[in-house]
């Protein structure tokens, strides 16, 4: 049963305003908040959806650069929670691209019917705690307004775009933009003279895919990553047919994996077999598709160390028998970081693009950036001329998109102001003096929608059980998240991810504190510890 939604009149409104009143308001309808809609709906709760885009998505549907595609296995990246939803899809790549993901998104939105309760264009700035009320307000930048007794971020961690703050960009007469909002209608790269700043996950993607249609591309790359072929491929009738009998077993071995993907660690040290042996296996994983070559390797090779740094030098050796000429190679092979230590790029030929003539890579960290120009961009030691300027710069991951919205808790104190030193959760759902406020966005990682899933599975049963006891409010203690700050400072202090610098410590933004941003813990950890304090009554949380 569904309550019906109550427009009540505040004491703040203006004449004959009516302000809008839920239970539950989710900002952003990306693959969590759709999912929370759907969670929360089901339990009979008043919820809105409130979306900055005109559809429904979020990452699939801002990134629409050319390229853009999963690197996790398709069908396991799909919501797991209804069974006719996994029987009546057809993933037609064994990595589905963006059109495709942002297809079954839609697909799923329609199926059960939530774009009812989803406002589109809706921006929010603000979100202000009422303390009297115990809810909070959320205003609109079209001026609209709403009142929610819980509101839930499910902004994404990856949705802040981040462009640098070079000079000179408003004189670019060119055309430009972020990856992160690529336009709808597309853009024009035709015989055109295009340079790309960043070669991350996304630039990698891109430069592929646009490099043998542009007229020439200038690459400007800062750091070189380690890159590993995805080796993409239709999916035939017969391993559909196969997949879709498997999907409780699929699911069941995301559920046992750190990252919430369908790959197992090799329990064996690579130290502890032959040079053969280990050199074999490398090969072998080398050829199949995705991060198995990754994470079902060794498991040591993601430790700090020497299997570590006898798997990277197998993954350099890749890089330069790809490219001919030995001085490119050279700048593309890196050097300065250990492998794993940043997510691993999936490719489809993207090393083979520095090959073609038309393709100019540019070490801007030699001879870094100085300015955009009218025609192009400037380093130290060139001007290279552009009719186009694509930045794939990357976000300012998962706090970037809370502290764009000005958030307001008790007393008047801001999220932003709160976290300048970095995040102060507890396990990254609630933040103290921000009651009712959950931010998933700061609590997800991994295969996403896997771990989305049993987030907001806890989130619904966390809201029921307040209500349900005829609370009013729920926040974590100062205990609680003094110790989880803590655990997130030492454990993370030991992972290969906080050993470099990229956005899952916040080294990407300048100024940004060094932190880490997801959970230390592995997803069947996190998802035990949720489970013990909800079955503590909460325990860590303060109900009221
Ligand atoms: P990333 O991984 O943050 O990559 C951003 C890229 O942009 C990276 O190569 C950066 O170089 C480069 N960058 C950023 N600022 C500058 C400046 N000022 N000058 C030159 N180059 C710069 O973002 P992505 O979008 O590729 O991927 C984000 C996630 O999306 C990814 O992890 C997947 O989970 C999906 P740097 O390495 O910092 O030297």
């Amino acid at each position: 049963m569904e309550r019906a939604q109550q427009p009540v009149p505040a004491a703040d409104t203006g004449p004959g305003e009516e302000i809008e009143q839920f239970d539950v308001l989710i900002i952003g309808a990306g693959v969590t908040g759709l999912y929370a809609l759907y969670r929360l709906r089901e339990r009979g709760l008043s919820v809105r959806v409130f979306e900055a885009g005109s559809g429904v998505g979020g990452t699939w549907y801002w990134n629409r650069y050319p390229g853009a595609r999963f690197d996790s296995e398709s069908y396991t990246y799909g919501y797991s929670f209804s069974e006719e939803l996994l029987q009546e899809w057809d993933w037609q790549e064994h990595y589905a691209g963006q059109p495709e993901t942002e297809r079954y998104l839609n697909y799923m939105a329609d199926k059960f019917d939530l774009r009812r309760d989803i406002r589109f264009h809706a921006h929010v700035t603000s979100v202000v705690w009422d303390e009297g009320a115990d809810r909070w307000q959320v205003h609109l930048a079209d001026g609209h307004r709403a009142w929610a007794q819980f509101v839930i971020t499910a902004v994404g961690s990856l949705s802040a775009y981040y462009i640098p703050d070079f000079e000179g960009l408003d004189s670019f007469k060119g055309v430009w933009c972020h990856t992160g909002r690529w336009p709808a209608e597309g853009l024009d790269l035709a015989g055109k003279r295009v340079g790309v700043i960043g070669t991350g996950a996304t630039g990698v993607q891109l430069i592929t895919a646009i490099a043998k249609d542009v007229g020439h591309l200038t690459v400007f790359q800062r750091t070189a990553n380690y890159c590993a072929p995805l080796r993409n491929a239709p999916i035939d009738p017969e391993t559909q047919r196969q997949i879709k009998a498997s999907y409780p077993e699929i699911f069941k071995r995301c559920s046992e994996t750190a990252g919430s993907f369908v790959h197992q660690f090799d329990p064996r040290s690579a130290l502890d077999v032959s040079p053969e042996e280990r050199l074999e296996q490398y090969e072998r994983l080398w050829a199949e598709p995705g991060f198995k070559k990754w994470l079902a390797n060794f498991y040591d090779i993601m430790l700090p160390g020497p299997a570590n740094e006898d798997y990277a030098a197998f993954v350099r050796q890749k890089i330069r028998e790809r490219v001919k000429d030995p001085v490119v190679a050279e700048k593309l092979v890196p050097k300065d970081h250990m492998f794993g230590s940043k997510r691993l790029p999936c490719e489809s030929g993207y090393y083979e693009v520095y090959n073609q003539d038309n393709v100019l890579l540019v070490d801007v960290r030699e001879a870094p950036i100085e300015r955009i120009t009218p025609t192009g961009v400037k380093t130290r030691d060139a001007e290279y001329e552009l009719d186009v300027l694509i930045f794939a710069t990357g976000y300012d991951a998962v706090t970037g998109a809370l502290t764009r919205i000005d958030i307001r808790g008790a007393g008047g104190q801001t999220l932003k102001d709160k976290f300048v030193a970095g995040p102060r959760t507890y396990m990254g759902i609630q933040s103290v003096g921000f009651p009712n406020l959950f931010t998933i966005n700061a609590a997800s990682v991994g295969n996403f929608v896997r771990a989305a899933e049993p987030l907001v599975d806890w989130v619904r049963d966390c809201i029921c059980y307040v209500r349900d006891q005829q609370y009013t409010r729920i926040a974590p203690t100062p205990e609680a998240e003094a110790a989880w700050t803590r655990h997130v400072e030492e454990a993370g202090a030991k992972i290969l991810r906080t050993q470099a610098n990229s956005w899952f410590v916040g080294a990407n933004i300048p100024g940004k504190a060094r932190f880490l941003l997801t959970s230390p813990d592995s997803a069947p950890v996190m998802r035990a510890k949720r489970a013990e304090v909800a079955s503590k009554g909460y325990a860590g949380f303060v109900l009221q």
